[in-house]
């Protein structure tokens, strides 16, 4: 008898799921690789070469291969910090502007064979890509196309080496997550001793198209960032802000601002919120260094950001759909310095103590609807099991739901987090929140996108035992894939 329940409770439920077709996907989606870069959501970019043996921010191309010699270079001391932060991976900075490559390349002199490190056998960009797989970290490189060293800078020759490069070190350092490519271009330089200033039109000359095309084919788990936009756009600035409302979708607009362009493309201006409707899933990346400048400097162990700064910056990129990249710069020893420790230390230990209890999982969750009244596919426990891509859903039509959070006693938080299932395009564009006080509603809290992730923090805790969120504006119905209420301040 029990098991002929079972097997007719199992029928009705198969036919009840079969019967509630999923929402159909919004818009623009992301692609595989997409998803994986929004999943990774915090990473470090480390900046290392002679720049830092001299002491600038941007090396002219011209210093002395000699003076590259870290005492005591560990790429795992690095690593390690940045894990102790929260980051999941890192992005080291293969050639900057100065042009030397940090691994033995066939493509320029100019290279780490010529310093003494390791007695010129050393290969840094190797070194960080194995210490990153032993820690389970995941690994990128940045190859700056602007190359203050090479002779022939700014002809096509230049463009041939510059993807060879990028050949060479796709080719043999293991899957790569990120190909960053910065947007400094052009100006003066040594040049092989030329010592001028060169320009290049960036709007042509890379021909960006056929490389990345070589990117997909060797590295087509990378997401390339880059300032003309591709999988990733440039946030717009060097705070790590995104803005307020930060769509995913982008559409960037060519130098003469008349017609669409694609990406890849130059654009005139940077729209820092992306773009409603857009043409492409581009999302913004937010990098910022976790010191004033790029790259070590002696005098700037006082403006090593804390642990509350992070956070707040953490709030604004991560919170507004983006990722965070934060700039590490190594010392001469080839360590992060003492400081940079501590405040990375600082700010996952933040991140731990911030998500480490999820109010909204011990809650009673009601919807307003259920897609077709399917809770088990659609339901409400969709919002608090840790998936990203498990949803609550309404039907079609029903684009302003709500839903009731009750707890059996007052609660105290100041932290919302909540996501969409990207994989259905970024939907809501509006929704408030409300707590139940003295006897009524009263309103708490709001936001416009949300897409992968939006952290709302209130400016003082709320104590409470009822909220009430409501989706004010939709074009579709919602599929929201996480509703966590948190303490910070607690
Ligand atoms: C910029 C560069 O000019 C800076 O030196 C730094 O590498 C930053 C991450 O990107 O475009």
């Amino acid at each position: 008898m029990k098991v002929l329940l079972l097997l007719v409770t199992f029928f009705v439920a198969s036919i009840s799921d079969a019967q509630v077709t999923p929402p159909a996907p919004f818009g623009i989606l992301p692609s595989e690789r997409q998803l994986r870069w929004h999943e990774t959501e915090m990473y470090v970019l480390v900046h290392f070469t002679p720049t830092t043996f001299e002491n600038k921010e941007w090396g002219y191309g011209d210093a002395d291969p000699g003076i590259f010699n870290p005492s005591d270079f560990d790429a795992g001391q690095i690593i390690k910090a940045a894990k102790a932060g929260g980051f999941k991976g890192l992005v080291f900075v293969a050639k900057h502007h100065d042009g030397f490559a940090l691994w033995p390349t066939a493509t320029t002199t100019y290279n780490i064979s010529k310093s003494p490190w390791n007695d010129g056998k050393g290969d840094m960009v190797g070194a960080f890509a194995e210490a990153c797989r032993a820690q389970g970290f995941k690994f990128g490189v940045y190859c700056s196309p602007w190359d203050r060293n090479n002779p022939v800078y700014g002809t096509n020759d230049y463009v041939r080496i510059y993807r060879e490069q990028l050949r060479e070190l796709y080719t043999r350092y293991g899957n790569l997550f990120m190909s960053w490519h910065d947007g400094a271009n052009g100006g003066d330089g040594y040049y092989g001793g030329a010592r001028e200033s060169r320009k290049i039109d960036r709007s042509v000359y890379y021909g960006w198209d056929t490389t990345w095309a070589m990117t997909r084919k060797l590295q087509p788990g990378a997401s390339i960032f880059s300032d003309v936009g591709w999988d990733v756009r440039w946030v717009g600035n060097e705070r790590g802000e995104a803005a307020p409302t930060s769509w995913a979708t982008y559409t960037p607009m060519p130098l003469d601002g008349k017609s669409k362009a694609g990406p890849g493309e130059v654009k005139d201006e940077l729209n820092p919120e992306g773009t409603r409707h857009g043409d492409f899933w581009m999302p913004a990346e937010c990098d910022v260094p976790l010191r004033k400048g790029w790259f070590f400097h002696p005098s700037e162990n006082n403006t090593v950001k804390s642990p509350e700064k992070l956070f707040d910056i953490y709030l604004k990129s991560v919170g507004r759909g983006g990722a965070l990249d934060l700039g590490l710069a190594p010392d001469t020893r080839g360590l992060l310095h003492e400081e940079d420790v501590k405040a990375l230390q600082g700010f996952g230990e933040l991140l731990g103590k911030t998500f480490a209890k999820d109010l909204a999982k011990d809650a009673r969750i009601a919807a307003s609807q259920v897609r077709g009244g399917n809770k088990s596919r659609y339901g409400t426990s969709k919002l608090t099991d840790g998936d990203r891509y498990s949803y609550w859903s309404t039907d079609d039509g029903i684009s302003d739901p709500d839903l009731t959070i009750e707890w059996s006693e007052p609660r105290t938080f100041d932290l919302f987090r909540l996501r969409e299932n990207i994989k259905l395009g970024q939907r809501i564009e509006a929704m408030e929140i409300d707590s139940w006080e003295d006897g009524r509603w009263k309103p708490i809290a709001s936001a416009s996108s949300i897409g992968a992730c939006r952290l709302i923090l209130l400016p003082a805790p709320v104590t409470t035992q009822k909220i009430r969120v409501r989706v004010t504006k939709s074009p579709v119905c919602v599929a929201l894939s996480e509703l966590g209420i948190f303490h910070s301040r607690g």
